[in-house]
């Protein structure tokens, strides 16, 4: 209910930006809980990391991220100010493929591809 639409300022360039941020963050997270991986695991590491980054956005496990959840995502790791012109809201705007307002995890593995490049 704020009013201001922010995500009409997030640029594809921006955007790609805040999701590489995003892995960061969830890679970061990743190693602090398991220190005893091997680089080795790097093939299925993006993939694992897009799943544990779902894990977290979708706090009532029902299998969609919704704004709700995004917006405790953005208190929770305060990243309100960090992303410049994005907000995790432009997730729904980029990568919502099926318009239903929901992320699922298929659209969250479209929206951070396997095939880009390593972190
Ligand atoms: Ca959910
Ligand atoms: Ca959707």
């Amino acid at each position: 209910m704020s009013g201001k639409s922010k995500g009409d300022k997030c640029k594809p360039t921006e955007y790609t930006k805040m999701k590489n941020t995003l892995l960061d963050l969830q890679n970061r997270r990743y190693i602090a809980q398991s220190k005893d991986k091997t680089i080795d695991e790097k093939m299925a590491f993006k993939k694992l990391l897009v799943d544990e980054m779902f894990n977290y956005f979708d706090s009532d496990n029902n299998g969609l991220v919704d704004t709700n959840e995004l917006s405790q995502v953005i208190k929770r790791d305060e990243l309100g100010k960090d992303l410049s012109d994005c907000s995790l809201f432009d997730l729904l705007k980029y990568d919502d493929y099926n318009s239903d307002k929901h992320l699922a995890l298929e659209e969250f593995y479209r929206a951070f591809p396997d095939n880009s490049q390593p972190l």
